[in-house]
């Protein structure tokens, strides 16, 4: 990943100087950092948002022909056939006792290559990540705060789904259009709802959706994605509400460019690196918010593992939502 450095305009250090961090909080070597407040309690309340039974699987297709939305410079999943009915027709197949006949492939990928949860290590600035690791111990793999410890956790708690783009009354937001703690609770009030401490956030745009629909030459023509926007009291919002994950239909979670600063991506850092807040990305939204519309149900229980991957930077994942 490559990211421009704005010239004009703070560094991300001189924006967050004062910014709270969480660091410490849970100890000198916790690597799952605010998915700390999804205790045994906090599940057993979320299992109380399920109503219908209605389940929505959260995951973009992988390894798509219709491709696969991610990040600029990044490519999507590439899947290969090693073994199929041809290799048997061809005299290539390894054939068994009984005659069994069988398909086997294999995928390379980004691992923030399709919907994804991001290592709290993935993005640091000033020489430390998440809880004061030293940035060293990214090297040739994370020694701390890989994905691996969150695949380990688990994520279980109560979703709640904002769904902005239909509360301001669009089929997607705009190119760098952003929204605040304040739209969200705006949003969640105009659903009917009301944020909960410790609630994952389920925040749609309808950006991904767009991804399917338009050229890719148009998609990534002018790319600032739109998304949640930095300020000292949105950050202060997430560290008193506590949450512990925020999930979006965005492939990075936030507005690309700070309109105020400048900066790239900083809640990157304010909030993942900071105050240990995992980032889910790349999110499919679109069913679940209809279904949202539908009945009027917008919490659910929320539960997703992402792959145990050792030293990893992040993590497929494909979240389950049971309304
Ligand atoms: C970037 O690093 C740009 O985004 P992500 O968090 O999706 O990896």
């Amino acid at each position: 990943m490559t990211h421009t450095h704005e010239e004009v305009g703070p560094s991300v250090k001189e924006l967050l100087k004062d910014s709270p961090k969480n660091w410490g909080k849970w100890g000198p070597d916790d690597e799952v950092g605010s998915l700390n407040y999804l205790t045994p309690e906090v599940v057993i309340a979320a299992a109380g948002s399920i109503k219908s039974g209605k389940t929505f699987t959260l995951q973009v297709k992988m390894a798509n022909p219709a491709g696969d939305p991610v990040w600029p410079g990044r490519t999507g999943a590439v899947r290969i056939n090693v073994m199929d009915e041809g290799h048997f027709i061809a005299g290539k197949g390894v054939e068994s006792a009984g005659g069994a006949h069988y398909a086997d492939d294999y995928m390379t990928c980004f691992l923030q290559g399709s919907t994804q949860y991001d290592a709290l290590g993935h993005v640091w600035y000033d020489g430390e990540i998440w809880n004061g690791y030293d940035a060293k111990t990214t090297i040739g793999g994370m020694g701390k705060a890989s994905v691996c410890a969150i695949a380990e956790k688990g994520v279980v708690g109560r979703g709640i789904l904002l769904d902005i783009a239909r509360w301001r009354g669009k089929d997607v937001l705009d190119v760098g259009e952003t929204f605040t703690h304040e739209d969200l609770q705006a949003c969640a009030a105009a659903q009917g709802t009301e944020i909960q401490r410790r609630d994952i956030l389920v925040i749609r745009t309808g950006w991904i959706g767009k991804f399917y629909r338009v050229s890719r030459e148009e998609f990534y023509g002018d790319f600032v994605e739109p998304g949640l926007t930095h300020s000292d009291e949105l950050v202060a919002w997430f560290q008193q509400m506590e949450i512990p994950n925020i999930v979006t239909d965005t492939i990075a979670n936030e507005v690309t460019v700070d309109p105020v600063s400048g900066v790239v991506l900083p809640l990157h850092n304010a909030l993942m690196r900071n105050l240990g807040i995992t980032l889910t990305e790349i999110a499919w939204l679109d069913d679940l918010a209809d279904d949202c519309a539908a009945d009027g149900q917008y919490t659910f229980l929320y539960a997703a593992a992402p792959l145990k991957v050792v030293n990893g930077t992040g993590s497929p994942v494909n979240p389950i939502a049971i309304k």
